[in-house]
């Protein structure tokens, strides 16, 4: 009688093999075309990220790696040489996929056509290649954040007006944190996951599934440098947390890395409207948006602080918008003050009438 052989049930080896390409399939139970793509995209930013690790991991002994380039981005900050190597990273390893036609970056003006992936790719990446760059020549941690979109219509005229829509049409998203380990964290809308790099395998394998934010962190994430720049009622929320125990500050410059505490360890980020700023700093379509994503498959909640990030539709490719995001109760707490002062705008403006 032929015996049959029986796989071995060891759990570290079944875990060494899921690597995100797999766990696509697991999440969606299919192999159908649209998670064949979806895996191959995922697999293709796996890649991206590799590429950014070894770059970022031995940057200063690399001839030209580090420092500016000497030019402005559109939006109007000095580029530095590893955004510029990074951008082309996710670039490079599209090409000759056959899958997305269309990056829209922090990097460009406008958005990149791979020519021979176009118009078949129907897919569109949207990323902040190196975000916090500040951060590389200190070795801080720094990240790539992406958002993954179909694309709607034929775009003839190239001006990818179908990405000025709510992140609510978003089919994926993620980050890579380029920290002691190199994490990538993902979502394709069935809850969050995260994945280490294995620099001896040269893969990402499965280390948290469907991570949850806690209802409320002790962590608020802001940079306190522009307390006197913001609102009355965002100032209202500092003075609740210095006076009541139980908050810690955490900020590192580096919106990844922060994000990444509260995801973990509960808490809020804000970066909110400022004088200079009043739509405030961080950009809607490749860092609020793919966050607020995650966040929400976490549990979590992510506010303009009077709206849900996920509704806000942008007027233009590079729109910005202040950013209230973690966990639920935490960013309920600063909605309220910000709530409560224009209540008592409402309240004055009617009584001068
Ligand atoms: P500030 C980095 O430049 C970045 O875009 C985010 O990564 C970070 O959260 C924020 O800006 C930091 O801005 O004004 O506090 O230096």
């Amino acid at each position: 009688m032929v015996e049959h052989y029986q796989p071995t049930q060891e759990a570290a080896l079944d875990r060494d093999c899921t690597t995100l390409s797999r766990h696509v399939f697991q999440q969606l139970q299919s192999f159908g075309p649209d998670a064949q793509d979806l895996s191959a995209i995922m697999n293709r930013i796996a890649l991206a990220g590799k590429l950014i690790a070894r770059r970022l991991t031995h940057a200063d002994l690399v001839e030209d790696a580090l420092g500016f380039t000497g030019r402005t981005n559109v939006q109007g900050e000095a580029v530095k040489k590893m955004d510029v190597f990074a951008n082309d990273v996710f670039i490079s390893v599209f090409k000759q996929s056959g899958l997305v036609c269309r990056l829209a970056s922090e990097e460009m003006e406008a958005p990149y056509y791979i020519p021979e992936n176009c118009p078949i790719g129907r897919y569109t990446l949207l990323y902040d290649p190196i975000d916090g760059s500040s951060n590389v020549d200190i070795n801080l941690n720094v990240g790539s954040i992406f958002a993954i979109r179909q694309q709607q219509g034929e775009d003839i005229d190239q001006k990818a007006s179908d990405l000025l829509t709510s992140g609510r049409e978003q089919i994926a998203a993620g980050y890579i944190l380029y920290g002691p380990s190199t994490v990538l964290v993902y979502s394709i809308g069935r809850g969050v996951h995260s994945f280490t790099l294995d620099a001896s395998l040269g893969e990402f394998i499965l280390a948290n599934e469907n991570i949850q934010a806690p209802s409320h962190g002790p962590n608020y994430s802001v940079n306190e440098g522009n307390f006197w720049q913001w609102e009355d009622s965002v100032r209202d929320y500092i003075r609740y947390v210095h006076r009541h125990e139980g908050y810690s500050a955490r900020y590192s410059g580096a919106l990844v890395g922060d994000f990444h505490r509260i995801l973990m360890q509960g808490g809020v980020f804000l970066y909110p409207g400022t004088l200079k700023n009043p739509n405030g700093k961080l950009r809607l379509l490749y860092e609020s948006a793919p966050l607020a994503f995650l966040m929400e498959q976490a549990g979590g909640r992510a506010s303009t602080g009077v709206q849900d990030i996920l509704d806000v539709k942008p007027d233009r490719l590079h729109a910005r918008t202040p950013l209230i995001i973690g966990s639920p109760d935490d960013v309920a707490l600063v909605e309220s003050f910000i709530k409560e002062r224009i209540r008592e705008q409402e309240v004055l403006s009617a009584s001068q009438r």
